[in-house]
């Protein structure tokens, strides 16, 4: 990717494909006003047209009328992408908006690549790195909890704190230099108890914010709840009655889900990202098995929340303890409408039945009481991703070797290394780094005309 501002101007279909009432194409760059002067017909050409007004004309392309539109120019700075902008909205007819598409390209624009747009909005500093991934975080989002986030990202919440931390770390470094500068002096006491108090300020600070990836993922992708246990316990007919539909194939052979199987659903309004997954068993077992009963595994070990079905009819199985201590769970008694079998007597959990329905209102309410417990369901101002998840903790470690080399004495020049490889860290959240990878990582996961 090139880092320099592009001078070249690309157009999308910044609409979703298919058919529709109004379709958006998009123009950018410093032939964008050109490019519509030379396919649009109206009362005014684009380029004597004021900014960010709409005028109704036609788009023509080798003489012949392809679309009467509404075309609005938004000259830079003051545009989505910094640079001059032309929106078209043309007849949202799949064929319609590909002709349009097509005579900006003829009349000199290139073809968009996704997140392009975005792209050069953050280039041009419109927007940082954690305000162009809340665009798309905006785009994909199917809760309200992940909407409000993201839109939070978008007005640039995340990106503050980080600068904050950028600033504190900066001046650390500076007071450092200082001692750099005049190596004869020795750190007095006192001014070394307050360098350790600033830089544990900074751990703090960023082991705060490590602290909300749980929650981001959370509201993006819904919280994890895995149905787990043993063969034949009715974990597919659970998913099933949850999702309302008759998802999984249900049996009476052990060992008919082979696979996890994932769907999302809202219960009263909190997202839920619910699997199924193949029972766990012991004895005789093929390899398609055995990979299914591995992915149960690691559905379990990423769940947030395990569901763990057994046959309550049926004898305690040996392997019924195993269950990590660390998750929260809840211990379904299925099948509540056979014979409970002595083993479960004493047994303080909940019954259901998938045949029944019976205990399935109960069932909800002990989900979403769970969910409030572990506080899934609050509302924060920032969660971070993944991407900014990685940058924060190589920061943090850099900020603990930096306070164990100042602790131990160490030349103020080795702190300062450190300490600039947590600056760097965490720089990249917000794109103030070196960082053509990243930049093309992230963009390349948006939608064209984005
Ligand atoms: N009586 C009764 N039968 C049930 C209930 N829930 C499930 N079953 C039956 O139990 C059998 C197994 O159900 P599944 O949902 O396929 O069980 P599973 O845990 O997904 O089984 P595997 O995929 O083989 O691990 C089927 O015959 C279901 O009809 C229930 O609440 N009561
Ligand atoms: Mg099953």
């Amino acid at each position: 990717m090139n880092l320099d501002v592009p001078g070249e101007t690309i157009t999308a279909v910044s609409t979703p494909p298919g058919e529709g009432a109004i379709a958006l194409v998009r123009l950018s760059g410093p032939q964008a006003i050109a490019v519509a002067d030379q396919i649009f017909r109206g009362k005014q050409k684009p380029s004597e047209a004021g900014s960010h007004l709409q005028q109704f004309g036609e788009i023509v392309a080798e003489e012949r009328v392809i679309d009467q539109v509404m075309l609005s120019v938004h000259r830079a700075p003051a545009s989505y992408t910094g640079e001059d902008v032309v929106e078209i909205s043309c007849h949202g007819g799949v064929l319609v908006t590909a002709r349009v598409w097509e005579a900006c390209l003829q009349a000199g624009a290139r073809a968009a690549r996704p997140g392009e747009f975005t792209e050069r909005a953050f280039l041009n500093g419109k927007l940082d790195l954690t305000q162009a991934e809340a665009v798309i975080d905006l785009i994909r989002a199917q809760t309200d909890l992940a909407l409000r986030s993201a839109a939070e990202q978008l007005e640039g919440r995340l990106g503050e704190r980080i600068s904050r931390l950028r600033e504190e770390l900066i001046s650390l470094i500076a007071h450092l230099e200082a001692y750099i500068d005049f190596p004869d002096e020795d750190i007095a006491p006192d001014v070394g108890a307050a360098f350790l108090a600033r830089l544990d300020e900074i751990r703090a600070q960023i082991d705060a914010l490590l602290a909300t990836a749980d929650q981001g993922r959370i509201f993006r992708e819904g919280v994890r709840v895995v149905i787990y246990g043993p063969t034949n316990a009715g974990k597919s007919s659970l998913l099933n009655r949850l999702l309302g539909f008759p998802r999984a194939i249900v049996s009476d052979l052990p060992g008919t889900t082979r696979d996890t199987i994932e769907e999302a659903v809202k219960l009263r309004g909190i997202a839920l990202r619910l699997t199924d997954t193949a029972g766990l068993r012991t004895g005789e077992t093929d390899a398609v098995e055995n990979e299914g009963i591995a992915r149960t595994e690691r559905s379990v070990a990423s769940a947030d929340l395990l569901l763990q079905v057994v046959d309550a009819s049926a004898a305690k199985l040996a392997h019924f303890a195993a269950r990590p201590a660390d998750r929260a769970a809840l211990l379904l008694l299925n099948k509540s409408d056979l014979p409970e079998h002595e083993d479960w007597k004493t047994c303080d959990a909940l019954r259901i039945s998938c045949l029944t329905d019976d205990g399935l209102a109960g069932l909800e309410d002990a989900i979403l009481s769970k969910v409030s417990e572990q506080r899934w369901d609050v509302p924060s101002a920032v969660a971070i991703n993944t991407r900014h998840r990685d940058c924060l903790r190589r920061a943090l470690g850099a900020c603990d070797q930096a306070r164990s080399a100042f602790v131990q004495n160490l030349a103020p020049e080795l702190v300062a290394v450190d300490l600039r490889g947590a600056l760097q860290a965490i720089g990249e959240v917000i794109g103030h780094a070196d960082m053509e990878q990243i930049l093309d990582a992230l963009f390349a996961t948006f939608c064209i005309g984005k």
